[in-house]
């Protein structure tokens, strides 16, 4: 008799799934170790980051699923509500159920009992599995967030792998190795404009290239600079511009800049852990780096005086990084495709009207340039 276990792979392959981002939970670790056999998979950091890169894959034309502990939905509202549901974005969702079932850790009750009516209050389309003769819902599930372009949560509970067993893979130890940070950096008094930035980058960007905004006032900037079919403007969902690159660039070959924001990156440096991991040659990453929120007022940030955004790329794992100051220096680092480019930037926004496109327009215009 097959296993729950592979029960599950079977339906996600028959549904054409290539990429899974998932997170561990106890309870599913012999679901991990088969996803991971037959499906493309990307280990996250934390969960909010994944439905980021989700959403870039599926721009790319790709059909990702989450598979977490329900835990980290919680990690995962602002990035479901505010990108996926504000998009129309699919994004199918199993979710290890803790809190209720069996559960001993107390830190799982309040959260876990409340799961479906936190779910339902969100306008997030869920479904429970409680018996191994209802997994045939997670087919379901999938079909309705590809086809009614919304992400559905199915929360599994363990009874469904009570009595699995697996054999434990091999596991890896630490790597040993020696570390070093060869980096010498100097930010200087910035000359450059963000807007000046842009400009530079939508200079150099080619017809077919793609470029993301992050929110707020970059994304209003690039719209006045250069309104192109393969732009990508960021509504919501802080912190995740670059993680929408990352899995654009990993579903496509186009080459793909991501115009992101210092207070954006510490909001979400796991992005920065995502790209190390993954160093794609068709990613780079534009930081502009101004010290501060400079879209809610320029409030300062801590790249003003303690963080340097370049040594943290580096410590990332992202290989090709890079410092600018001027636009002739930013022309150079973007013509050779740098992955990381840390501009630094004057505190300034421009004034610049409404991006004149719904959330759904950006991305159905997108997605058919980017065929
Ligand atoms: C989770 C969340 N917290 C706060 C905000 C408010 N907010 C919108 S844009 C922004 C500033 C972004 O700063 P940065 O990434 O440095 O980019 P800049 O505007 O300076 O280019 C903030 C705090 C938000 N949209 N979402």
């Amino acid at each position: 008799m097959k296993s729950p276990e592979l029960k599950v792979v079977e339906i996600l392959q028959n549904n054409h799934i290539d990429i899974a981002a998932t997170l561990p939970c106890d309870r599913i670790k012999c679901l991990l170790p088969l996803i991971s056999k037959n499906i493309k998979t990307i280990p996250l950091t934390r969960e909010e980051n994944g439905v980021g890169i989700c959403a870039g894959v599926f721009l790319g034309g790709g059909r990702p699923v989450m598979v977490i502990q329900s835990t980290g939905i919680g990690n995962m509202i602002n990035a479901l509500l505010s990108l996926n549901l504000t998009y129309g974005i699919p994004l199918p969702i199993l979710a290890s159920w803790r809190g209720v079932y069996k559960e001993s850790i107390e830190a799982q009750w309040h959260l876990g009992k409340r799961m479906p009516a936190i779910l339902g209050a969100a306008g997030l389309k869920f479904t429970i599995i409680d018996s191994q003769k209802d997994l045939g819902k997670i087919d379901a599930a999938i079909k309705d967030a590809f086809n009614n372009n919304h992400p559905h949560v199915v929360l599994i509970s363990p009874s469904v792998w009570e009595g699995s067993s697996c054999e434990v893979p091999e596991v890896q130890e630490i790597l040993p190795r020696f570390s070093e940070l060869k980096l010498n950096s100097e930010i200087r008094k910035p000359v450059m404009t963000r807007y000046d930035a842009i400009k530079t980058a939508t200079g150099i960007a080619g017809d077919e290239e793609i470029l993301i905004a992050n929110l707020g006032i970059p994304a209003k900037e690039l719209y006045e600079i250069k309104d192109r079919e393969l732009n990508f403007y960021m509504l919501g969902s802080m912190g995740l511009a670059s993680s929408i690159g990352l899995g654009l660039a990993l579903a496509q070959e186009k080459h793909v800049y991501v115009i992101d924001g210092d207070g954006s990156l510490l909001m979400n440096p796991n992005a920065l852990i995502g790209i190390g991991a993954y160093n794609p040659d068709n990613l780079t990453v534009i930081a502009m780096d101004n010290g501060t929120y400079g879209s809610t007022g320029n409030q300062e940030t801590a790249t003003c005086s303690q963080i340097d955004l370049e040594f943290l790329a580096k410590a990332s794992g992202i290989k090709d990084t890079v410092k600018v100051h001027t636009e002739a220096e930013l022309k150079d680092a973007l013509l050779r495709k740098a992955g990381f480019i840390h501009a630094i930037v004057k505190p300034a926004n421009a004034r610049c009207g409404e991006i004149a496109l719904s959330a759904n327009d950006i991305k159905k215009r997108f997605m058919g340039a980017i065929r």
